[in-house]
């Protein structure tokens, strides 16, 4: 767990982990029962009742299912709200120039819950352009263009993410993120690293014969350390942060 997001999207997976558990042990227990419980007696030599059907029982089947199904269906939508996913985003959100105003931007997860309080330009704004078969990530603010992705701790990140040739996807496993990367369609995700550390960084849309290998690495830094490769990595000499 190295984001924000990530007890969100864990709390739904341990919700339906518990579920699947009570499934899977109440009916495997039923099949066991049944077998002993309802095996040919010796001397027994006719056949069974003939059931046709019960119609309580199956109200029953019928009910169970439709009410856990339900009830998964209104939870996931409440955590991928809690995520950010259902929030359209207006672009003056979006401040950096490459955005036009016409441009219709979605997909924001992670957006939710995010306020700054200190004096550093927030959120960090991150441009993903992804390609067979690598990420790129440029900082407009320092004009860096880097393979891998750096971001400080505990600090909000916006990345606009854009594919230039077939559909991608950016995940990070320990961040619990996940979003498309289309060409022509620009997507964004926000998200708050929370742990440093180094993450790897996994394409998780089939794109050509060298998928497997669209790789990279998030490196989430102390403050002074990203400031530090900030500086060292920015074109100009002089950056305000
Ligand atoms: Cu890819």
């Amino acid at each position: 767990m190295a984001s924000t997001n990530a007890p969100i999207y864990d709390e739904l997976f341990n919700v339906l982990f518990v579920i699947g558990t009570i499934l899977f042990i109440g009916m495997t227990a039923l099949v066991i029962y049944s077998l002993i419980q309802f095996r040919r007696k010796p001397g027994e030599e006719g056949d069974g009742l003939p059931i046709e059907d019960n119609l309580p029982l199956e109200i029953f089947w019928t009910a169970v299912p439709a009410v856990v199904i339900l009830f998964v269906g209104l939870y996931s939508y409440d955590i991928y709200d809690r995520m950010g996913g259902m929030q359209i985003l207006s672009n003056d959100m979006h401040s950096h120039h490459s955005i036009s105003s016409q441009e219709k931007v979605w997909g924001g997860i992670g957006s939710s819950k995010q306020e700054s309080n200190t004096s550093r330009d927030f959120p960090i704004n991150v441009e993903l352009t992804a390609m067979q078969f690598a990420f790129l990530f440029n900082y407009p603010k320092g004009e860096i263009i880097s393979g891998e992705l750096h971001v400080p701790v505990g600090q909000p990140i916006t990345m606009r993410m854009e594919s230039k040739d077939v559909i991608h996807a950016f995940w990070v496993p320990e961040f619990r993120l996940k979003q498309d990367v289309i060409p022509g369609q620009p997507t964004i995700l926000n998200f708050t690293p929370t742990r440093t550390g180094r993450y790897p960084i996994i394409c998780a849309e089939l794109c050509g014969p060298y998928h497997g290998g669209m790789r990279s690495t998030v490196v989430v830094e102390e403050p002074e350390e990203y400031d530090a490769w900030f500086k060292k990595n920015s074109k100009q000499t002089e950056v305000e942060l």
